[in-house]
């Protein structure tokens, strides 16, 4: 094998586990792609927009926990793929986006297709480097899978003048060391334990930092130890199952005021692993800002996070995994029926809550129809990626998710996601089920990334919510502007002809009566299958 300044680079990347990127090719970056060809271990995923190559990168590193991988051309590439920087940086996803650039020489000279990506990317992406010599590819690759994966994951972009890729430069085998675990002192952690015993209406909120190898039982075993209330931050419905008599709803964009007003009765809050972001704190709102009512426990491997909203009693700037394996093992439990009644009161409001509903449309098929036939025949490893839009709120609100079975969506509510997500999805994990849930408006932006799972027979379902309507806003113009509609009237192409003209079998439901049996046969498929379901506008849930 050659020993070039790409193939340092490329060798850092498999050393540390990387196995797999996804890509539109440009001309400022043929030298690493021709290094590429001497990494049979790395899988070359060819995609159709940027945008679709970092939705993959963001799904893949969700689902890893090592950095997902987008490679783009300069200018245009990148600024396609600017989406997925975000998605990655609003979801705490690892993620390198490397781009090719102009040649050194013209560097900041605004040349043909030359962007400032420290200025450009310098708020969203944890680091943007730009290396200029050869021998610092592989330096740069090294310290670029380290910062995307600690303490709050996130973006990182790689920018490498075509000029630097090809020289010799020696070739390093680095890997990046196992994060250690900081834990608060046994003192606090005694006074923490103490105060957890006294409480009487105790919540924990718990977040996506539990999605790891182990961290749903670590959770698990210490909300069963203490028998605590979970709620499960935004978008996080998997890491806690939520059959659980423990499990108590999720924070998300349609909470019931009732509800809330019984979250804030607690008298005390372990947010463990969540950022408490806009939406889980419900605006900002859940706890009292800057200084909650109750005893607030923050925990977070990040100190920028602990604690930059709501001001905790206990700042555990440390991983949420090992803090609750160490207050499980230091209990001996805690008398359910101190707490049963405040822990049965929000569970039955939960179940009530995510309850199916009964209804039906004149103008279509209301989408929750299709969402509880899913669930009906779910197997214990599917998987729902699901784009923005209307369709994904009844999965949201009413699918019992129950690990290993995962909900792949994005924090950053970014159309676009669903279709490529589900490919990285379906690649990494070849034996789960995996369904895509997309609308007539998401579909059109990267739909065409499914032309993947024709090519490597994946057997994705995908569904298609076609309501002639990016619904979505269409409901903000019906309840805020008086029904009156600009821009979210969609005239859509044939669908099911696009998919066949992508070599996909299709189905169109029509009907109710035709849902039940078209998901029962849908979920045994061993090929990749459209389904165009007719969705109705008028019965949004
Ligand atoms: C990339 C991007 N552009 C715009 C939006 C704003 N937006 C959120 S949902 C939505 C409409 C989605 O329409 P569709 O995919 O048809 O699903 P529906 O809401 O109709 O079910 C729009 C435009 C967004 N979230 N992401």
């Amino acid at each position: 094998m050659q020993s070039t300044s790409s193939h340092a680079l490329l060798k850092v990347f498999t050393a540390n586990g990387i196995d797999r990127v996804f890509l539109v090719p440009g001309e400022s970056y043929v030298g690493i792609l021709d290094a590429l060809i001497d990494f049979p271990e790395i899988d070359v995923v060819t995609c159709r927009h940027e945008g679709g190559a970092g939705f993959m990168g963001v799904a893949d590193g969700r689902l890893t926990g090592r950095p997902g991988v987008a490679m783009v051309s300069r200018g245009p590439g990148a600024t396609n793929a600017s989406i997925a920087v975000h998605t990655a940086q609003q979801d705490a996803i690892p993620l390198i986006l490397l781009i090719g650039q102009i040649p050194k020489r013209d560097l900041r000279r605004e040349a043909f297709q030359e962007i400032d990506y420290q200025k450009m990317f310098g708020s969203i992406a944890k680091w943007v480097a730009e290396p200029t010599e050869p021998a610092q590819l592989a330096e740069v690759a090294f310290k670029a899978i380290r910062l995307a994966t600690s303490g709050t994951p996130g973006p990182v972009v790689i920018v490498i003048p075509e000029d630097i890729q090809q020289q010799a430069a020696p070739v390093h085998e680095w890997r990046a060391p196992r994060q250690m675990a900081a834990m608060p002192s046994g003192e606090i952690l005694d006074e923490l334990q103490a105060r957890l015993a006294e409480a009487r209406r105790p919540l924990i909120i718990a977040g996506g930092r539990f999605d790891v190898p182990g961290g749903r039982e670590a959770l698990r075993e210490f909300a069963e130890r203490l028998h605590i209330p979970v709620a499960l931050s935004f978008r996080r419905h998997d890491v806690f199952d939520n059959d659980h008599p423990l499990y108590v709803g999720d924070l998300g964009l349609a909470n019931a005021k009732n509800q809330m007003d019984m979250f804030r009765q607690s008298d005390l809050i372990l947010a463990l692993g969540t950022r408490m972001g806009d939406i889980t704190s419900q605006g900002y709102t859940f706890p009292a800002l800057p200084v909650p009512e109750q005893t607030f426990v923050h925990c977070y491997p990040d100190d920028h996070i602990v604690g930059l909203h709501f001001t905790p009693d206990y700042p555990l700037v440390c991983d949420p995994v090992a803090l609750v394996k160490q207050l499980t093992s230091a209990t001996s439990g805690v008398p359910c029926a101190e707490r049963s009644a405040w822990v049965k009161k929000l569970h039955d409001f939960a179940v009530l809550h995510a309850q199916w509903p009964d209804i039906s449309a004149e103008d279509g098929i209301p989408f929750v129809t299709v969402v509880q036939a899913i669930q009906k025949h779910a197997t214990a490893n599917t998987t729902i990626c699901v784009d923005a839009g209307t369709f994904a709120a009844p999965v949201y609100r009413h699918f019992p998710f129950k690990y290993p079975q995962r909900l792949m969506a994005p924090l950053s509510g970014a159309m676009g996601y669903g279709t490529p997500a589900a490919v990285a999805t379906q690649l990494r994990n070849p034996d789960d089920k995996v369904i895509c849930m997309v609308g007539d408006g998401g579909f059109l932006m990267t739909g065409s990334e499914m032309i993947a799972a024709v090519e490597r027979k994946l057997p994705i379902l995908f569904i298609l919510s076609h309501n002639r309507s990016y619904a979505s806003i269409r409901i903000h113009q019906e309840r805020e502007y008086g029904g009156r509609h600009c821009g979210t009237t969609l005239f859509n192409p044939d669908f099911m002809a696009m998919a066949q003209a992508f070599g996909m079998e299709s189905i169109r439901i029509s009907s109710v009566d035709e849902v039940e049996p078209a998901i029962r046969n849908a979920m045994a498929a061993t090929g990749p299958l459209f389904i165009e379901v007719m969705t109705s506008l008028e019965c949004v849930l």
